[in-house]
């Protein structure tokens, strides 16, 4: 209900948590800017380490899913979800309707914690409400939709706090909420060697004191010249690290600008992506390198050491100083992606799902999917092809 009457003027709304929208219509426009602005879009989305709130019981609030075949003719399916509730009540926990029927199955909680599977059952037990309802066949291509709902729109938002709480639950939802890009099914590509193309990862921990890291990401090239393929510098020394390859070898520098760490026998295929994973521990010292899955033996550098202050981290060159120094003889030509920092040695298991693409933990130094970065020179952003396998 429209909160102004005829005889008031209606007031001018400023959109900010001090105003509360006054009408329908101004509710709506900032909801709409709220999710234009959250950059939340309806392709699908890692949702891992996210849940997805129902804070109260309504028969108008609901995520529809959609499913990825939506060819039907099924012979036998499996649902899993995770949920959490303390409401004494009955609990629809999952609702999948055909034209056939609409308990395709209806997966409901008793109020006596005892879940309950029906499958075409002709109706819920009544007086439930239905707070969660999934995936009706027939629908558009995969992805997860948070779907305005008619009615929500009907009731305005009557206090500040009541305000603050839907924007707070909404920002939650939305879970896109973050200044980096999502560099998903993209990559950079590095059309030529040269000393003046090169991109700058800006690290979400800007202040380091790093003892371990685990540096991962995706490369491809087109020849066996020597290639920078990660530069991370600081002012106390430009190589912390530096990871390089040479020929058929990678090489690591760790605080040296000589005799590098070398690594033989891992795949270096050319004109193929790789998927390339360094980590460290100062507590040993213990250098390892992984590429598409094969872990190299371990080698020493930099033992009982820390990487101090801000981070400089460059993709396509190899610094000789903090953002510079740079050697066209150097650097890269060719395509990386999927690049992830993280401050401590992810697990050999970790490390085979990030080679598989299969819900890794994302990097919380560097993650490729809230990515601040900026690109010099002819580096090209290109969206990947359909014909890629999504892996990032
Ligand atoms: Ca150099």
């Amino acid at each position: 209900m429209p909160l102004v009457t005829k005889n008031q003027e209606p007031q001018q709304t400023s959109y900010s948590f001090k105003t509360v929208p006054q009408t329908l219509e101004e509710m709506e426009k900032l909801l709409v800017l709220l999710v234009l602005i959250a950059g939340c879009n309806l392709q699908a989305q890692e949702l891992s380490g996210k849940v997805v709130v129902f804070p109260k019981r309504s028969y108008t609030d609901y995520v529809t899913l959609k499913p990825e075949k939506t060819d039907g003719g099924l012979k036998a399916m499996t649902v899993c979800l995770r949920y959490i509730s303390d409401d004494k009540y009955g609990q629809t926990l999952f609702s999948m309707a055909t034209s056939g029927h609409h308990n395709t199955p209806l997966l409901y909680k008793y109020a006596d914690s005892l879940t309950v599977i029906i499958i075409i059952k002709a109706d819920a037990p009544k007086n439930h409400s239905s707070s969660f309802r999934v995936a009706e066949q027939n629908l558009p291509k995969h992805g997860l939709e948070k779907r305005q709902n008619p009615h929500f729109f009907k009731t305005v938002p009557q206090t500040l706090g009541e305000m603050e709480k839907l924007l707070v639950l909404l920002v939650l939802i939305a879970g896109c909420y973050s200044q980096g890009q999502d560099l998903h099914f993209k990559m950079f590509t590095f059309p030529k060697k040269s000393a003046s193309d090169y991109v700058i990862l800006k690290p979400t921990n800007a202040e380091g004191h790093l003892k371990a890291m685990t540096i991962c990401l995706r490369f491809g090239i087109g020849d066996h010249s020597e290639q920078a393929l990660f530069s991370m510098a600081t002012s106390a020394h430009h190589n912390t690290p530096l990871l390089f390859k040479r020929g058929n070898r990678y090489e690591v520098y760790m605080r040296v600008t000589e005799n590098p760490l070398l690594f033989y026998g891992l795949p270096n295929e050319l004109n193929k992506w790789h998927s390339y994973c360094f980590t460290w521990d100062s507590v040993t010292g213990l250098v390892q390198l992984w590429v598409d899955g094969v872990g190299s033996t371990k080698q020493m550098a930099h033992k009982s050491g820390s990487v101090e202050g801000s981070p400089s981290i460059i993709l396509g060159q190899d610094q000789d100083k903090v953002g510079g120094g740079f050697d066209e003889s150097e650097s890269f030509a060719g395509h990386i992606r999927g690049v992830h920092v993280w401050d401590y040695v992810i697990s050999d298991c970790e490390i085979q799902h990030y080679t598989s693409g299969s819900g890794f933990k994302h990097g919380n130094v560097i993650n490729w999917k809230n990515l601040n970065y900026e690109s010099y020179g002819d580096v090209v952003i290109e969206k990947m092809s359909g014909c890629h396998p999504s892996l990032d």
